[in-house]
């Protein structure tokens, strides 16, 4: 599928219009349906997987997996992934049909099966880095007005503390956070450390993906809390990070950490640790929203995430009815799996291709 951002989005790597993305409809033997989305983006800017990455690592490996054997939880499909290496998006993306299948046939939301307790979820949003300071004051502006409960920005340097300084000027009360997307390095700190003025609830990956122990040398010198996004593929990676003070906050994406499985066990481990969590986004379509909307009923999904409802990235959305947001919070869905059904027109006007993979009969 190919879908065109309303707005072209901005980050410290560069900027995207078009997202390209695999549905994966998964059907069973009595012909229930799930659905998965892939949440790569065509290039490996801010992981290592991409589009055709991920629909070579589905159609010659992850696929013939899953045809092996039959499965009987969900959580078995992680498990069955475990022998391939990393690329968690390919993994995620069809481990979240199995999960939306799996709540189908329990008749239950998929919410409901991750064991969330949820009726709403509150709702942030996360702004492209702006030409203009200006321009990007009249777009916080009309976000308070739409009730969104926190404002992320992304930085980059250059555009980072003045900005903020600016926009704090002006929304004095904001609640709002800044995204650098591992624009800078530990040679930072004294920048860095200026950004303590500025009442931000926390700053998203400041440093590389692989810098845990300077993202911890890096929080011994600030007071805004840091979040990890970029660094935290799994489990393992949150414990590391955690023991090693490199944050106080995750963000989870299901793409990254390779499904629904592992943001459960991630949800678990940071309740016990009293780690705030809270539900990122790859600019997904309607799917991939619904499970994001799904995850982030779990009890430590305590912060506004990034999953701002269809209208704020597309024209039209891929699933009706389209996600939707009042006053600043989702309503989550009542009805079997991910609570959404697709739009098969507007799936028919973005698709660009189409494969079926069919288990060969049992004899
Ligand atoms: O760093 O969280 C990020 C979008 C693309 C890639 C990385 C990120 C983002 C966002 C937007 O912040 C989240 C969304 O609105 O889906
Ligand atoms: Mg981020």
């Amino acid at each position: 599928m190919v879908m065109r951002l309303k707005d072209p989005f901005s980050t410290s790597f560069g900027t995207m219009q078009d997202k390209e993305f695999f549905i994966i409809e998964m059907i069973d033997e009595e012909g229930v349906r799930g659905y998965g989305e892939s949440v790569a983006f065509a290039s490996p800017w801010y992981t290592e997987e991409t589009v055709k990455t991920i629909e070579h690592m589905m159609s010659d490996f992850l696929i013939p997996l899953l045809f092996q054997e039959p499965i009987h939880h969900p959580d078995e499909v992680s498990e069955r992934f475990a022998i391939i290496k990393r690329n968690n998006m390919a993994k995620a993306a069809l481990e979240g049909a199995v999960w939306d299948l799996y709540a189908k046939r329990q008749n239950l939301p998929l919410a409901t099966c991750l064991g969330g307790a949820k009726t709403a979820i509150d709702v942030g949003i996360s702004v492209g880095i702006q030409p203009t300071i200006k321009d990007l004051l009249s777009k916080i502006e009309q976000y308070v007005l739409d009730g969104y409960k926190r404002v992320k920005l992304k930085i980059k340097p250059g555009k980072d503390l003045e900005v903020l300084k600016e926009v704090r000027r002006v929304f004095p009360n904001l609640s709002m956070m800044a995204d650098a997307n591992s624009a800078y390095t530990l040679d930072d700190i004294a920048h860095l450390q200026k950004f303590d003025d500025l009442d931000l609830l926390m700053i998203e990956q400041p440093l590389g993906q692989d810098d845990i122990i300077e993202h911890a040398k890096l929080q011994k010198e600030l007071q805004t809390p840091i979040c990890l996004d970029e660094s935290i593929y799994s489990l393992d990676d949150v414990k590391l990070a955690i023991e090693l003070g490199a944050c106080q906050i995750i963000n989870v994406k299901v793409g990254r950490v390779g499904g629904l499985t592992e943001a459960k066990k991630i949800n678990d481990y940071c309740k016990i640790h009293n780690i705030p969590v809270w539900c990122g986004g790859m600019l997904e379509a309607g799917i991939g929203r619904a499970h994001n909307i799904a995850i982030t009923t779990l009890e430590q999904f305590t912060l506004p995430g990034d999953t701002s409802p269809s209208n704020r990235y597309w024209q039209k959305d891929i699933v009706i009815p389209e996600v939707k947001m009042e006053q600043g919070v989702i309503q989550v869905p009542t009805t079997p799996g991910i609570g959404y059904d697709l739009d098969w027109a507007a799936v028919e006007e973005y698709r660009v291709k189409k494969r079926i993979f069919e288990r060969e009969a049992l004899r």
